[in-house]
């Protein structure tokens, strides 16, 4: 851009600034993320004083381009200072920024350092006699992140002054993935629908997608897919690729490059072949030609993702081949081009006989993918879950990480909450990954952690990294809550560098998200780190796995819905004991697929860990843990602790309320922290009311099956309202509810209040289903004391587990005798049916 018209730009854009300073551009809905830019105060910016005005940059390319806006936009946003672009250098302190051949060409005396690819090198050198700040990336991707790391030392008010600092990723790759159906629905995604797809098609309007990959760029992700992984072979059509194109042409100023999952029966359903055999010839040059199609239209573009045999997706095993054969076929075709297949090994029989105790789904990537070890191609990865069964609450990390010494290996993590809260419940999933990544393999009898592993570090593999399955949608704030994100933030960092601590990856994205201030920072760190412990204790306990219902929603309660079923996620609980004895000794075996020294950590029950007891082995509710509990008391006792803990939770929340600003995303964030309290005593109620029905054992502090302040419904006084059976039992009070059924217009539910008079907490338990919008009504003595509309979209239409909610009233002044009423009015399919009520000192 010439000066003259860049000067324009820059004027215009400092009168549009001062018209609507930049944090009102966008009220704080959480569309910026951890890119907000928010001006620092007085004080901080002081530390800057000394930063250059003039920004040198000699390059054009697209990349630099990008990097120079980005830099410009940031420091006008926090030091509120305008960056003058130069081409050469001026006389008086200035921004280096460009690779490290640009830098060369602009002072050849400076000494900079060799970095690998996507690597950059911060440094503050004297340069003609003048402070000069480098940005200096390896490649113009590396420059890029080179500014992004900047920007974030000036949001952590961090000096620039005696900056030199190098940094390269971890892993090659750092891809996300995205689930995302071409109708515009999202598998497993929680945050609106696509950004990408709708109807069938791409979206005119990519600017999300461009946002998204500038969101992507700023931690270090250079790769995202953006198909769900059961694909559509449409994907694949003529027609649809050069709309491929255009989003690759949205994520390419940002150096994300685009891929895509693809359907292995394509040369067949799409191609028009009669078979997709990996091994005919004619399959061959189909995907050739089809990869050669793509490159003319996408000349960067990343390269395949493939399930396959697996939950009913077509796959190699229909002609006798191997995911080998498979993986290899399409390989080929990229490999010309210089690309890669994701391979994934998800791949398991959901068919298995549970009445066989030797069947076991977690042995299943191992079996399949461990004997193809060095039958893949070099520019295959394969990619697998951190766990062997699904993205459960606790999983030991996969056997199959740690025996893969002729292949690439990518580590699939999952950043979208499927069985974690579905973005409704606060949980941060760093220190989960982390586990899975410090899990050392004892490969060889030598420390082999899984992060070492797939970076390729260990077996000398060139390519490896981490894929993230990330579903974000076009809810203002991407994922479906202001929290949830700090997943994409911590996965991002940890593909970057998984030494940071889960701590450091906390408190980046909190002081980044909301500001500095560092009593909110810390509440804020506190929750976040705190917070899938606490998921875990109200939900699975001791390795069992997430214990939600696994046939449907895969959020709310479901304890039974893993067993008698050929999904294999079971943890074999009955009358006398919980667990899968995953021994060699008497379980399946599945021991026996780590490395001698990690099979002595599980084998016996004496040496497995407390958290993955149930995982491993199989024990008689009274078994003694380490901690000295018996294995009922302990579910017992972490359930009431976990629901305990998310109440505190809302509480810390609200203790901030000043310090982080009270706007939108604050508003959001409470809403769903209060919702989350009110479901995790659902959950807590429905485990504990299940495992003391099987166990016949009580809690032995008397909580659970009593609840002194709880009324259920059907107890109360009804009018219209009728008692019904809710299934499965244990996820409403009593196994009952109250529900409004048709004809009845409006229903009531009274009792009379016969304690003391005072002030209490009323708390309803009700159920939103989501094909209606029922109405409540609470009247106390006449008065109307509450009112609302059950309108969220949770997911079920029935009454149970995932749909019941709470309703919190404070502060509510009860004489004895006061009739309290609850009126429901049923909307659609919604029947405005109750649970119970708690009337709380
Ligand atoms: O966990 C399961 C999910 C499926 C998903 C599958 C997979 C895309 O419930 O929705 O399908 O994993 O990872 O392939």
């Amino acid at each position: 851009m010439k000066r003259s018209s860049f000067l324009r730009v820059a004027y215009f854009a400092g009168f549009l600034a001062l018209l609507f300073p930049s944090h009102k551009l966008h009220a704080d809905n959480g569309y910026d993320a951890w890119l907000r830019y928010a001006p620092l105060k007085e004080a901080e910016r002081a530390k800057f004083a000394a930063f250059p005005s003039a920004l040198v940059a000699r390059s054009d390319s697209l990349l630099l381009q990008t990097s120079q806006k980005e830099l410009i936009r940031g420091v006008r946003g926090m030091l509120g200072r305008e960056l003058r672009v130069e081409k050469e250098l001026p006389k008086e302190s200035a921004i280096l920024l460009g690779t490290l051949a640009d830098l060369h060409l602009l002072a050849p005396e400076l000494h900079a350092p060799e970095l690998r690819a996507d690597g950059f090198w911060l440094a503050n050198d004297r340069i003609n006699g003048h402070d000069c700040l480098i940005i200096a990336g390896a490649t113009d991707r590396g420059t890029l992140y080179g500014v992004f790391a900047v920007l974030r030392k000036i949001a952590f008010v961090e000096g620039l002054s005696h900056l030199q600092e190098q940094q390269e990723p971890a892993n090659p790759i750092r891809w996300v993935n995205d689930w995302d159906n071409l109708d515009g629905r999202i598998e497993r995604g929680y945050g609106g629908r696509s950004i990408f797809f709708e109807n069938g098609s791409v979206r005119t309007d990519l600017s999300r997608a461009s946002d998204y990959a500038r969101l992507l760029a700023s931690v270090g992700i250079n790769g995202c897919i953006v198909n769900n992984v059961n694909a559509d072979p449409r994907v694949l059509a003529p027609d649809f690729l050069p709309q491929l194109a255009r989003i690759a042409d949205a994520f390419r100023a940002w150096g994300v490059r685009l891929g895509i999952s693809v359907d292995l029966s394509s040369p067949k359903s799409l191609g028009g072949l009669d078979t997709f055999d990996p091994l005919d010839p004619r399959v061959q040059s189909w995907w050739k030609e089809k990869a050669d199609e793509i490159y003319r239209l996408i000349p960067d573009f990343a390269g395949f993702l493939v399930k396959a045999d697996s939950e009913g997706r077509p796959g190699p095993s229909s002609y006798g081949r191997t995911p080998a054969d498979a993986a290899n076929v399409v390989a080929r075709a990229l490999q010309l081009h210089g690309s890669i297949v994701m391979y994934r090994a998800f791949v398991y029989d959901h068919h298995l006989d549970w009445r066989n105790p030797k069947n076991d789904r977690a042995r299943a990537a191992y079996d399949i993918f461990h004997p193809l070890d060095g039958k893949f191609d070099d520019n295959v990865i394969v990619q697998i879950k951190h766990g062997p069964i699904d993205f459960q609450v606790r999983e030991p990390a996969s056997p199959l990480l740690g025996t893969l010494e002729k292949t690439n290996e990518a580590i699939e993590l999952q950043i979208t909450q499927e069985y974690m809260g579905q973005q409704r419940h606060l949980c941060f999933l760093v220190p989960m990954w982390k586990e899975a990544l410090d899990f050392d393999m004892r490969v060889g009898d030598r420390a082999t952690p899984v992060k070492n592993i797939v970076s390729g570090q260990i077996f000398h593999r060139a390519l490896g990294g981490f894929a993230g399955v990330a579903n974000v949608g076009l809810d203002a704030n991407w994922m479906g809550n202001p929290m949830a994100i700090a997943n994409l933030y911590g996965f991002a960092r940890l593909a970057w560098d998984p030494n940071l601590s889960s701590a450091n990856i906390a408190d980046e994205w909190t002081r980044l998200t909301f500001g500095n201030d560092p009593v909110a920072d810390r509440t804020i760190d506190a929750m976040l780190l705190s917070s899938w412990p606490t998921y875990e204790n109200y939900t699975g306990p001791l390795g069992a796995g997430t214990l939600t219902d696994i046939l449907g929603s895969h959020y709310g309660p479901g304890v039974e819905s893993s067993e008698r079923n050929g999904w294999g996620q079971w943890h074999r609980a009955d009358h006398d004991g919980i667990g899968m004895d995953r021994t060699i000794a008497t379980g399946t075996g599945y021991v026996g697929q780590y490395s001698p020294e990690v099979q002595k950590e599980f084998e016996t029950l004496a040496a497995t860990p407390d958290s993955l007891l149930l995982f491993f082995h199989h024990v008689p509710y009274t078994y003694r843990l380490k901690s000295s509990k018996t294995v009922i008391q302990h579910i017992y006792d972490s359930h009431y602790k976990g629901a305990e803990r998310v109440r505190e939770f809302v509480k810390m929340w609200e203790s901030i309320r000043n310090l982080v600003g009270d706007d939108e995303r604050y508003e959001f964030v409470l809403k769903r922290l209060r919702y989350q309290e009110g479901h995790a005593i659902v959950w807590r109620d429905a485990v504990c009311n299940w495992f003391l029905r099987m166990s016949g054992i009580p809690d032995a502090k008397g909580r659970v099956g009593h609840s002194p302040h709880r009324i259920e419904a059907e107890s109360m006084q009804l009018q219209g309202y009728v008692p019904v059976d809710v299934e499965p039992s244990e996820t409403a009070s009593g196994g009952k509810a109250v529900a409004c059924q048709p004809p009845a217009g409006e229903c009531a539910a009274s009792v009379d209040f016969r304690g003391s008079s005072g002030t209490y907490q009323l708390k309803i338990q009700y159920f939103d289903q989501n094909n209606g919008k029922a109405k409540f009504r609470v009247v106390v003595a006449g008065h109307q004391l509450d009112e609302w509309v059950a309108d969220d979209t949770l997911p079920n239409s029935k009454l149970g587990g995932d749909t019941s909610t709470r309703r919190q009233i404070n502060g509510v002044k009860l004489h004895q005798g006061d009739e309290i009423r609850i009126e429901g009015t049923p909307d659609g399919g919604e029947l405005a049916a109750l649970d119970y009520v708690e009337i709380e000192p």
